[in-house]
Formats: C-alpha cells, sequence, structure tokens
C-alpha cells in the first residue's frame, strides 16, 4: 500500500485552526485506521504556490501514490474506497452514503459557507439567511428521527456533515436541538479528537518560526 499523504498549510492565523479541512482527511485516515503523513505547503504566498496541485490554491489535497486529488470531499470518498469503516459495501448503504456526502457539500456547505463569509464580513443580517434557516431546518427534520445519515451507522457522510455543521457561526444560528445533538455525538468520536489536536499542535509549533515571532 503506497503511503498517503495530506498536504495542508504550514501555518494559519488562530481563527480556522482546528477548522482548515485537511482536518477532514486526518479524520477518515485515524477512522479507518490509514497510514499517512502530513506535508505543508506555505502560507504565504498560497494563491500561486500550489496551484499545480490545488488549482484554486487551496488546501488540502491529498497524494496516494499516482492517485493525486484535490476537493476534500473527492479525497474523503477515495478514502471510503479503502475502508468499510468509512463506507459499507452493499450497493444500498454504499449509495446513501455517496448521496448524504454530496448533500453535505452540495446543499449545506455550499449555503453555509457563503453565509458564513458575509457574517465574517460584517452582513449578518444577509440575502443568504433564510436561504440557511431552510437548509438547518430540513437537516434538523432528518436528523430528529435517526442517528446517523447513511446506512443505519457512522459513515464518511456523518464525518462530513458534522465537519460542515460545527462552524461555530452555524452552530449558533437557532435552537435545533436534534443537529446540536448529532454534531456533538459525531465529534465526540477519538479519531476526530486526535485529528484536530494533531492540526493545532502543528500551527502552534508554526508559530515560533513565523517573522516577528516572540
Ligand atoms: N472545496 C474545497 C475548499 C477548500 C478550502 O476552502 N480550503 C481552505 C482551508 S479549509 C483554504 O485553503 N483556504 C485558503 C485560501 O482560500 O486562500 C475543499 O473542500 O477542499
Amino acid at each position: 500500500m503506497s503511503e498517503l499523504t495530506i498536504w495542508t498549510l504550514d501555518w494559519v492565523p488562530d481563527g480556522p485552526r482546528g477548522f482548515v479541512r485537511d482536518v477532514r482527511l486526518r479524520w477518515a485516515c485515524e477512522e479507518a485506521g490509514l497510514p499517512y503523513q502530513v506535508r505543508t505547503v506555505p502560507f504565504d504566498g498560497r494563491e500561486t504556490n500550489h496551484l499545480a496541485r490545488q488549482p484554486f490554491g487551496q488546501v488540502p489535497y491529498l497524494d496516494d501514490g499516482a492517485v493525486k486529488l484535490f476537493e476534500s470531499g473527492a479525497a474523503l470518498l477515495h478514502l471510503a474506497r479503502k475502508s468499510e469503516a468509512l463506507m459499507p459495501r452493499d450497493p444500498a448503504g454504499e449509495a446513501e452514503t455517496l448521496q448524504w456526502t454530496i448533500a453535505a457539500l452540495n446543499s449545506m456547505e455550499m449555503v453555509t459557507v457563503p453565509w458564513w463569509f458575509l457574517n465574517v464580513c460584517g452582513d449578518p443580517d444577509n440575502g443568504l439567511t433564510g436561504w440557511m434557516t431552510q437548509r438547518l431546518d430540513h437537516l434538523e427534520t432528518v436528523l430528529a428521527d435517526r442517528e446517523w445519515l447513511a446506512a443505519g451507522r457512522f459513515t464518511v457522510a456523518d464525518l462530513l456533515m458534522a465537519d460542515v455543521l460545527r462552524v461555530p457561526k452555524i452552530r449558533a444560528f437557532g435552537d435545533r436541538p436534534a443537529s446540536e445533538a448529532y454534531v456533538a455525538r459525531i465529534t465526540a468520536r477519538p479519531a476526530f479528537h486526535k485529528a484536530q489536536a494533531d492540526q493545532l499542535r502543528l500551527f502552534e509549533a508554526a508559530d515560533a518560526e513565523r517573522p516577528g515571532a516572540a
């Protein structure tokens, strides 16, 4: 088996620490028991310094031997094909997992990220608020009577949906007890704690190397 390499930035400011999307890939590898290493590209110059690997200048991206992937969702599905811990092998369970993985990206994150961006730019009552409310309310209905999104068990779809929903401003956005309990339940998993702690450690260690560090 070729060694998996997860690429992330070498440093980020405090705000995004613990949320940089390499955590999704680390988390998936931890759940699946897949060995991996983490390598970094410089935060400074990120707009242009790794466009050959991530055409939008972002992270994460993943190397698996000859397989090179960007987009956290694509990388997660690649990892899920390696381990039943992330996705069941029966056709119905696999299809449900794919469906909810895409839903996390294309029905939730496609709304939450632009909403969050307008919010942090100082426009909390922006035109996306109604859309966001509607999406979160629909998901609350789904989560009110199920523990997991797909296949009656933990899958990579839960990992991704919980990661999308755990952004603090989104969690604080209204009273949705089922969604709140869902995010708490999924992020209580030891694999998430290890993944997040490892990311935080990487960025903390990099503080000392920053220009102007004390
Ligand atoms: N759709 C992409 C989004 C990637 C993304 O937003 N990456 C952030 C870190 S979590 C990033 O690289 N930000 C730096 C930048 O955009 O300059 C994915 O899921 O991989």
